[in-house]
C-alpha cells in the first residue's frame, strides 16, 4: 500500500479500524460492509473528475467515461426499484431529503412527518434542522401499541392540509402501508415522499413493500441495507424529474462525487444478483431470531418487534440507561447505538433505549445459530457490566466467533 509509506499515521489508524471492524460484531443497523469491488470503485480515478450537470449534458469537458459510469448507476437503480427517474448525485441522505423538499415545496409549506423519538429522522422536520426553519413540519406519532397510526395521519392531514406527506423511518421496525398513505394524500391533495434509507436493501431484495411505483418521491442512502458506498439517491415520478435534478444541482450541490457514483453502480449490480435476495431474506430472519431471544430474556421491544432489519429496545427494565447498555456492549466488542424510545422521558445523550440491527453481521455470513449466541452475549454483557473478568471472557468469545467470518481477508494498510 502506498499509504503506508507516505502517511504512516493515517495508515496506522486505518489498520486499527480494519481490525476493529474484523474483531467485533457491528450491529448499528445503519452500517454495513461493502464488497472489495465497491471499495475499489470508491478509491478509483473517478475521484479526480469534475462533472457538474447530467450524463450527456455537462458543464465540463472530458466526461465521456464518467457519463458511462453515472448512466450505469442510474439505469441499474431504475431496474432495482422500478423508478421512472433517478438522480444518483446526492452526497448523502440528509442532502437528498433537503433537495427533495426544495424541489416540490415553497418556504412556509406544511409537511406531515414522523416524530424523531417515534422512529422518524432528524431531517423529517426536527426543530434543530435547517429544513424545519424553512418549512412548517407537523409531526405525527405512533399509537400506544407502537404502530403507525394511519387514522391519526388521516385526521392530521385533513386538519393541516399538508403539501407533502412523509413516511420512512430510522428506528421504526415495522412494515409501512404505502397505499394507505397514498390514499390519504390523494384525498387532501398532498404529494407523497418516502425516505427508505434504512430499508432500501430489503426493498431491492423483495423483502419489503416498495413505495417507488406509488409515491411521488423516494429518497434513500446507499450505504445501509443496500450495501453500497456512503451516499444518497432520489427516485421520483417523471413529472418531478426536472425539479429534482435542478434542486440537487445547481440548487444545493456542486460537482458530484463520481468515485462514489461508480461505487453506487457496482453496488446496484450486486443488488440485482439473485444472491442479494438471499442476503436480504437472511437479514430479516436474523432480526427475528434476535427479537425472539431478547424478548424471552425480558427485554421490551418497541413497536412490538420487528418486520425489518432492526430492533429498538427499551433497556430501562434491566436497570440500565441506553448509554450504559451501549458502553457495556462496546466493552465486549458488540457495537450498537443508544437511541430514544417513543416519548422518551430521558435525554438524547443518555436515552432509555438501544437500537441494533443485522445488515452488517449478515454480510459476514452469520445466521440463526450465531444470532442465538449473540443474544446471550448481549444479555450477559448488560447484566455483568461491572464484572471486568466476565466482560473479558465475553470479549474472547466474540473474537473467536468473528475470526470464523473473515471480512476483508487480503486487505492491509500497513
Ligand atoms: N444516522 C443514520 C442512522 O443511524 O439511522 C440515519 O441518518
Amino acid at each position: 500500500m502506498f499509504i503506508a509509506k507516505q502517511d504512516p499515521e493515517v495508515a496506522h489508524a486505518l489498520q486499527r479500524e480494519l481490525l476493529r471492524e474484523e474483531e467485533g460484531l457491528e450491529m448499528i443497523p445503519s452500517e454495513n460492509f461493502v464488497s472489495r469491488a465497491v471499495l475499489e470503485a470508491l478509491g478509483s480515478v473517478a475521484t479526480n473528475k469534475y462533472a457538474e450537470g447530467q450524463p450527456g449534458k455537462r458543464y465540463y469537458g472530458g466526461c465521456q467515461e464518467i457519463d458511462v459510469i453515472e448512466q450505469l448507476a442510474i439505469d441499474r437503480a431504475k431496474q432495482l426499484f422500478g423508478a421512472e427517474h433517478v438522480n444518483v448525485q446526492p452526497l448523502s441522505g440528509a442532502p437528498a431529503n433537503l433537495a427533495a423538499y426544495s424541489a416540490v415545496l415553497s418556504p412556509g409549506d406544511t409537511v406531515l412527518g414522523m416524530d424523531l423519538s417515534h422512529g422518524g429522522h432528524l431531517t423529517h422536520g426536527h426543530p434543530v434542522t435547517f429544513s424545519a426553519k424553512i418549512y412548517n413540519f407537523i409531526r405525527y406519532k405512533t399509537t400506544a401499541e407502537g404502530l403507525i397510526d394511519y387514522e391519526e395521519i388521516e385526521r392530521m392531514a385533513r386538519e393541516h392540509k399538508p403539501k407533502l406527506i412523509l413516511v420512512g423511518y430510522s428506528a421504526y421496525s415495522r412494515e409501512i402501508d404505502y397505499a394507505r398513505i397514498k390514499a390519504i394524500a390523494d384525498e387532501v391533495g398532498a404529494l407523497t415522499m418516502a425516505d427508505i434509507a434504512h430499508i432500501a436493501g430489503l426493498i431491492a431484495g423483495g423483502e419489503m413493500n416498495n413505495p417507488v411505483p406509488l409515491f411521488d418521491i423516494v429518497t434513500t442512502t446507499t450505504h445501509k441495507t443496500l450495501r453500497g458506498p456512503r451516499g444518497g439517491m432520489i427516485m421520483c415520478k417523471a413529472m418531478h424529474a426536472k425539479a429534482i435534478d435542478k434542486a440537487v444541482f445547481p440548487g444545493l450541490q456542486g460537482g458530484p462525487h463520481e468515485n462514489v457514483i461508480a461505487a453506487k453502480a457496482v453496488a446496484f449490480l450486486e443488488a440485482l444478483q439473485p444472491e442479494f435476495k438471499t442476503y436480504s431474506k437472511q437479514i430479516r430472519l436474523n432480526a427475528k431470531v434476535l427479537e425472539q431471544e431478547l424478548s424471552s430474556r425480558g427485554y421490551r421491544l418497541m413497536f412490538g418487534g420487528t418486520d425489518n432489519h432492526l430492533l429498538l429496545i427499551d433497556v430501562s427494565s434491566k436497570g440500565v440507561t441506553g448509554g450504559e447498555a451501549e458502553k457495556a456492549l462496546d466493552a465486549v466488542l458488540i457495537t450498537v447505538n443508544k437511541n430514544m424510545i417513543p416519548d422518551d422521558p430521558r435525554s438524547p445523550f443518555d436515552p432509555s433505549g438501544i437500537r441494533l440491527g443485522t445488515p452488517a453481521i449478515t454480510s459476514r455470513g452469520m445466521k440463526e445459530v450465531e444470532m442465538k449466541q449473540i443474544a446471550t452475549w448481549i444479555d450477559e454483557a448488560i447484566e455483568h457490566r461491572a464484572n471486568e473478568a466476565h466482560l473479558e471472557k465475553l470479549r474472547t468469545e466474540v473474537k473467536e466467533m468473528t475470526k470464523r467470518f473473515p471480512l476483508y481477508p487480503e486487505l492491509a494498510y500497513e
